[in-house]
């Protein structure tokens, strides 16, 4: 049996979850009728979100919730408001209610060894979604789902050595806005990219600040570096949020984004390929957040004692101002 708070918790979350769309989209009235109360065997999957902090974020949850209506999963959706503290203890309640699948995107890469293990002694399989943990145990997870992030680090290298060449550019200076201290995109990006561009003396990386993946962050992160450095040729930012704040502040500075500042992102939100159209962005390396699908048939598959992948990663391209087709990348959807 599972117990009663549980229940309570079960439909304090749905009811938060059906209330997310209208609040969300400016209370745009629903045009489809109310959906179906799940099955009663339906599988029940504890989701862990970590925060509210990028466009990223926001088409990832809506996205994994979609899925979950779609496929009839039970979803148990919680949000940590950017605390892996708020994490375990959202895992901690999955496992008091007994569900059957446990999947959640871990804020940092460290520090859930104990709660993992909690998880593993009841029996309950734990999918790491969108980011990883480092763990001496590997068996304290069964798979990942999500992208390669030295993948997306070496693309963004790869286009700065590509535009150096074509363009015959040296003495290049740059500065690096990267994401939340500790977490594997962050790290893996910064990795991929420093080693695609080493030794190669026309790149110096003259500065790296933590914008945190936050827009405003990303901001405050630009003004200073601008008013730290005589000269900023480059700007490799590990997301759009962080990039959009870096162009308010690089207009403000007077200098043109995409021309003054080669600017290099990853995600590729819709307002990011649209600045890359407008030649205010060179190269945003695609990271998709549209991950529910995936998630929801593994986790059917996890609660039906089903071996799945250790790691599933989705296909992902960059765009950049040298692709022919750059006007007709269809709409992001996030
Ligand atoms: O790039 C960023 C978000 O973990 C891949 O987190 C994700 C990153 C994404 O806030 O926008």
């Amino acid at each position: 049996m599972r117990p009663r708070f549980g229940a309570t918790l079960f439909w304090a979350v749905l009811l938060t979850l059906a209330l997310l769309p209208f609040s969300l989209s400016g209370c745009a009235p629903r045009e489809n009728p109310p959906e179906e109360e799940p099955a009663e065997d339906a599988v029940l999957l504890g989701f862990s979100q970590l925060g509210w902090e990028s466009a990223w974020r926001i088409g990832n949850s809506l996205d994994i919730q979609a899925a979950a209506e779609r496929a009839g999963v039970q979803l148990m959706f919680d949000n940590a408001q950017q605390k892996q503290e708020n994490q375990i203890k959202a895992i901690r309640s999955f496992i008091a209610y007994q569900v059957d699948v446990i999947a959640f995107a871990p804020i940092v890469e460290q520090g859930w060894d104990t709660v993992l293990q909690e998880a593993k002694d009841a029996g309950i399989p734990v999918l790491l979604t969108d980011r990883l943990i480092v763990t001496e145990d590997p068996s304290l997870y069964v798979g990942y789902v999500g992208a390669d992030f030295l993948a997306e680090g070496r693309r963004a290298g790869e286009f700065l050595v590509e535009k150096a060449d074509r363009e015959g550019l040296t003495d290049l200076k740059i500065v690096e806005l990267s994401g939340t201290p500790s977490s594997s995109p962050m790290q893996q990006r910064g990795e991929a990219f420093r080693e695609c561009i080493a030794g190669d003396p026309r790149f110096e990386i003259v500065e790296t600040m933590s914008g945190d993946f936050l827009r405003s962050k990303g901001k405050e992160c630009m003004q200073e570096m601008l008013e730290r450095h005589e000269r900023i040729d480059v700007l490799f930012s590990h997301n759009d949020a962080m990039t959009l704040g870096a162009i308010e502040a690089i207009e403000e500075a007077g200098l043109r984004p995409g021309e003054d500042v080669i600017i290099i992102t990853v995600d590729g939100e819709q307002a990011a390929i649209d600045f890359l159209q407008e030649g205010k962005i060179n190269c945003v390396v695609e990271c998709t957040p549209m991950l529910g699908d995936i998630i929801m048939d593994l986790a059917k598959k996890l609660a039906a004692g089903e071996e799945i992948p250790r790691v599933t990663n989705p296909e992902e391209r960059a765009f950049t101002e040298f692709d022919e087709d750059l006007m007709d990348i269809p709409p992001r959807g996030y």
